[in-house]
């Protein structure tokens, strides 16, 4: 009966599908929560997935975006992802790590040697193996992860040149266990802070250096708060695009394959939107007043060798999600 009642209804209503957006109110309305400011091609390409997903749904499925730390910084966020306050949340690899440890392996110093053995590892067996990992918490990974970028530091003093400068250094680094471990090998005095205070953080001097990729230095404006920039290379980091659990499950598989397809063909996207802007960010970060140089990565690795990182961290990650980064990126340890 309600089949034929729809379909009476859906004639003299034809000829306005055109006009007002969706007729009927949402059944899906949920809320995604990021850390980046809206000029970041991560939320540009998130805006483009959440209209598409609303145009092929019919409207059944209605995903607000709330940018730029408006519902808390990324701890926040993710306890809100876990319970159910937002549906959807893209924690950088290094921050969901506080609840899946694996799930910071892509960012173990100096691993990957670039873009080719990045996206083969992520987008298979590594990726694979830490999304099964996310599936344990009751939160839902979608298959393609965004790009973050290599991540390179910034100071307010001296430019770092080599391993050497980073002797009891500053630095700000996310909410992040294996952040805080590397930059203690490197010999650094890092603080954990989350995105959101990272520009007053700076300003003030509470830290005198940072590290992210160059795209969020631009997006952020980092630049006006940090002088020298040391192109080190050291991580490479990307996002998870997560679902909590239950919403997700509760989404008819039709609804299901709609927004994947959505979510992970505008992640591609955003990769290709970060390759272009790698090609052309130094040459703006630079007429901006950031002053740039090389490293010499053996220095830095040395440190982490010496120190005991890599070792420490093949037994905290376990054998087989080591073996998956290996057979990406060659031996490590
Ligand atoms: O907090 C950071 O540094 C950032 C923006 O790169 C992450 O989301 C980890």
């Amino acid at each position: 009966r309600r089949t034929v009642l729809r379909a009476a209804a859906a004639l003299p209503a034809a000829g306005l599908l055109a006009a007002p957006r969706f007729a009927r109110a949402a059944e899906f309305e949920w809320k995604y929560g990021h850390n980046l400011p809206v000029t970041h091609p991560l939320h540009i390409r998130a805006q483009e997935a959440v209209e598409r997903i609303a145009r092929e749904t019919n409207g059944r499925v209605e995903i607000k975006i709330f940018p730029n730390n408006q519902l808390g910084g990324d701890t926040d966020m993710l306890s809100q992802v876990r319970s159910g306050g937002i549906t959807f949340f893209t924690p950088s690899a290094l921050v969901i790590a506080t609840l899946v440890p694996v799930a910071s392996i892509n960012a173990v110093g100096f691993a990957f040697a670039d873009y080719a053995q990045v996206w083969k590892a992520m987008d298979g067996g590594l990726g694979a193996h830490v999304r099964q990992a996310i599936s344990r918490v009751n939160l839902f990974a979608f298959e393609k992860m965004w790009d973050n970028g290599f991540r390179q530091m910034t100071t307010s003093g001296r430019a770092i040149t080599e391993a050497a400068g980073m002797d009891g250094l500053k630095i700000r680094v996310p909410v992040s266990p294996l952040s805080i471990s590397m930059f203690r090998g490197l010999g650094a005095s890092p603080a954990s802070l989350q995105f959101s205070e990272v520009y007053s953080a700076l300003q003030t001097k509470v830290v005198d250096a940072q590290e992210n990729p160059l795209p969020i230095i631009q997006v952020a404006k980092l630049y006006e708060v940090q002088k020298s920039c040391a192109l080190s290379n050291h991580i490479w980091d990307g996002y998870w695009f997560i679902a909590n659990g239950r919403a997700w499950r509760g989404l008819p598989a039709e609804l299901q394959r709609v927004v994947s397809i959505a979510i992970n063909e505008a992640g591609l996207k955003q990769r290709d939107d970060i390759a272009g802007l790698n090609a052309t960010v130094q040459a703006d970060l630079q007429s901006k007043g950031l002053a740039f140089n090389g490293t010499n990565p053996e220095s830095f690795r040395a440190r982490l060798r010496d120190s005991g990182f890599y070792g420490e961290w093949k037994t905290r990650f376990g054998e087989e999600a080591w073996g998956q980064l290996e057979a990406a990126v060659g031996r490590l340890a």
